[in-house]
C-alpha cells in the first residue's frame, strides 16, 4: 500500500511541474488567455508606453511580438501554432488573408473611436465597410536623400538612382514589393505588373543598380541614413521622417514616376484567443490623443482626424508626409496578385538579392 501512495504522490508531482512548465512556455511562445492579449505588429511601429497604458487601463498582460515584412508575418499565421490576438497588416496582405480565411469579421459596436478616423481612409477595396480591418497608419514609398554627401544634388526620380557617380550610396529597405515596385516603376511600369516580360526587364535592371547598393537592410536603415553612412535610401515615408527628425540634412521625395500609396490596418485573425481584448486594444489605439502620441513616436501618419489636432503644425501640415487626395490619386496600391504571382515577386526579389552578394 505504502509503494501505491508513493508511486501516486511522484505522479502527481510530475504532472504539477509539467503543467507549470507546459503555461510557461506557453506564455513566452505567444499564446494568449483572458487575460493577456498577444498582439503582432510590425518593428518600431508603437510607443511602448501606449503598450503600457493599456495594461494598466484594462488590466490586460499584452505579449508583443514583431515582424519585418507582410510575407513573414502571413506565413506565419497561416502555418498555425501561434494565438495572435491583433496584427497589423497592408493592405494586399489583408486581401489575400480574407481570401485565404485567416480573419475574423470585427464587431464596429465594440470600436465607437472609429467614428475619428477620417472617411478618406474608410471603406477601401481591399476591405469593403471594413468588415475586417481599421486604419492604423498609412503613407507612401519613396527615397530619402542627403543633398549635403551628394554635392547639392536634387533627387526627383527613380532613374536618378543609376548614376554611376553614386557608387556604394544606396540603402534598399528589405521588402519585395517595395524593390520590385521601384524597378517596374523606373520603366514606367504598373507596381502590380504581371506581364513576364516586364518583370524579367525590371529584375535586370534592378540588377544593374546593384555596384550603388551598399546594403539592403531591415529598420536599421533609419540609424544608417542618420549617421550619414549613406547619402540615399529606398524607405517607407514614415522611416523618412524619423530619419528627418534625426539629420534634419535629409529630404523625402516621391519620384516623378509615380510610386507606392499604402495603408496598415488592424485586424483579428481567425486563431485570436481574446476577442474582447482585440477589440479593446482596437479602440484604445484609435482614441485621438492615444493615436497623436503613437504617431509622434514612430513618425508615421495617422489616418485619424481628429488627432492631427493634436500634433505640432510642423508634422500635420507637411505634405510629403501628409499628401493631399490630389497627389495621392496619382499613387498605386499594391493589390493581392494571387499566391503565385506573390511568390514570383518573392523569388525575382531573392535572387537579386543573391546577385548583389
Ligand atoms: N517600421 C515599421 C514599418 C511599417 C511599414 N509598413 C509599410 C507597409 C508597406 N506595404
Amino acid at each position: 500500500m505504502k509503494n501505491l501512495i508513493r508511486a501516486f504522490a511522484a505522479i502527481m508531482i510530475v504532472a504539477v511541474v509539467l503543467l507549470f512548465t507546459t503555461s510557461r512556455l506557453n506564455s513566452s511562445q505567444g499564446f494568449s488567455s483572458k487575460d493577456t492579449l498577444t498582439v503582432y505588429n510590425w518593428g518600431d511601429y508603437i510607443d511602448p508606453d501606449l503598450i503600457k497604458k493599456f495594461e494598466k487601463q484594462t488590466g490586460l498582460k499584452v505579449i508583443y511580438q514583431t515582424f519585418d515584412s507582410n510575407e513573414a508575418m502571413m506565413t506565419k499565421i497561416a502555418q498555425g501554432g501561434t494565438t495572435f490576438d491583433v496584427a497589423v497588416p497592408s493592405e494586399y496582405a489583408i486581401s489575400k488573408m480574407k481570401e485565404d480565411d485567416l480573419l475574423l469579421p470585427l464587431d464596429h459596436a465594440k470600436i465607437p473611436n472609429l467614428k475619428y478616423i477620417d472617411p478618406r481612409f474608410l471603406n477601401l477595396s481591399f476591405d469593403k465597410n471594413n468588415q475586417y480591418s481599421i486604419p492604423y497608419f498609412w503613407g507612401t514609398v519613396g527615397i530619402v536623400y542627403n543633398p549635403e554627401m551628394l554635392g547639392g544634388k536634387k533627387i526627383t526620380s527613380w532613374n536618378d538612382l543609376w548614376d554611376k557617380s553614386l557608387k556604394n550610396q544606396i540603402l534598399l529597405v528589405d521588402g519585395a514589393r517595395e524593390v520590385m515596385g521601384m524597378g517596374l516603376n523606373s520603366l514606367h511600369y504598373s507596381l502590380n505588373d504581371t506581364n513576364e516580360e516586364h518583370l524579367k526587364e525590371a529584375k535586370k535592371k534592378l540588377d544593374r543598380l546593384t555596384p550603388n547598393i551598399k546594403a539592403i537592410v531591415g529598420d536599421e536603415i533609419k540609424m544608417l541614413l542618420a549617421n550619414e553612412e549613406a547619402a540615399i535610401g529606398l524607405v517607407w515615408s514614415g522611416d523618412a521622417a524619423e530619419i528627418m527628425w534625426e539629420n534634419e540634412k535629409l529630404d523625402y521625395v516621391v519620384p516623378k514616376e509615380g510610386s507606392n500609396l499604402w495603408f496598415d490596418n488592424m485586424v483579428i485573425p481567425k486563431t485570436a484567443k481574446n476577442i474582447k481584448g482585440a477589440h479593446e486594444f482596437i479602440n484604445f489605439m484609435l482614441d485621438p490623443k492615444n493615436a497623436a502620441q503613437n504617431t509622434e513616436y514612430v513618425g508615421y501618419s495617422t489616418p485619424n482626424k481628429k488627432a492631427l489636432q493634436y500634433l505640432p503644425k510642423d508634422i500635420s501640415k507637411d505634405t510629403r508626409f501628409y499628401p493631399d487626395s490630389e497627389m495621392t490619386s496619382k499613387l498605386e496600391v499594391y493589390e493581392n496578385l494571387g499566391k503565385k504571382m506573390l511568390a514570383h515577386y518573392n523569388e525575382l526579389f531573392l535572387e537579386f538579392k543573391m546577385h548583389k552578394k
